[in-house]
């Protein structure tokens, strides 16, 4: 049964286990043409997350600010298709957490290694915030940090594990979050790191 965090955040334990080799596999895929990269935020700070994006569009971030780009900065070249198992996925998971019709057209793939964290942050650059976000944790588990609608609120930690699917939407759509420095810890699918992906109606 969905794990409700507050009304319009679930949590769908185990709901992309089935799937997880074969999204890891199209990740590989999608590296091969969008390798991982560190974006650099506009205040000049490198992100220790490694990103790379599939879709119509990917989320960049350089100094001029952050935006949704349909081409690639690194190679000129549009990001690769989503696949179709990605987008199933999106649509099952946002379907069971009651969203229907849900049609991502980006998806932010991140790489996290040991010692990489995420700061506390809103999503905010998507064009309506009507659409949810669908998260899917793979590899070595994380402790996810779940705020409020300021920054100063106080924060909750959730442990994601490999194959949990997040769904934020409705009045949990903006609150801030953030994931703690991943620990060392190796995972038979992806050693050492832990991928998260996150579907997004951009446009
Ligand atoms: C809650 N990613 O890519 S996934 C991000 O684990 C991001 O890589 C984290 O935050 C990660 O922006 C957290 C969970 C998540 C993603 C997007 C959200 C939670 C969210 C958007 C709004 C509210
Ligand atoms: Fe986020």
């Amino acid at each position: 049964p969905p794990e409700v965090l507050e009304p319009g955040a679930m949590v769908l334990r185990g709901f992309a286990l089935r799937q997880a080799a074969d999204l890891l596999a199209a990740v590989q895929q999608i590296t091969s043409q969008a390798p991982f990269r560190h974006l650099v935020t506009p205040g000049g700070l490198r992100m220790s997350v490694a990103m790379t994006n599939c879709g119509e569009l990917g989320w960049v971030s350089d100094r001029s600010g952050y935006r949704y780009d349909p081409i690639d900065p690194d190679s000129g070249q549009a990001w690769p298709a989503m696949p179709p198992l990605f987008h199933q996925l999106a649509l099952d998971a946002a379907q069971a957490a009651g969203f229907s019709g849900f049609a991502p057209d980006a998806c932010l793939v991140n790489r996290y290694a040991p010692g990489t964290r995420l700061s506390l942050h809103q999503d905010r650059d998507e064009g309506n915030y009507a659409h949810p976000i669908v998260s899917v944790s793979l590899g070595i588990p994380a402790l996810f940090l779940w705020g409020g609608a300021q920054r100063a609120d106080k924060t909750r930690r959730i442990a994601l594990l490999h194959g949990d699917v997040v769904v934020w939407g409705g009045p949990a759509r903006l609150r801030f979050h953030g994931v703690l420095p991943l620990p060392e810890a190796r995972h038979p699918l992806t050693s050492t790191s832990r991928i998260n992906l996150t579907f997004r109606k951009a446009g």
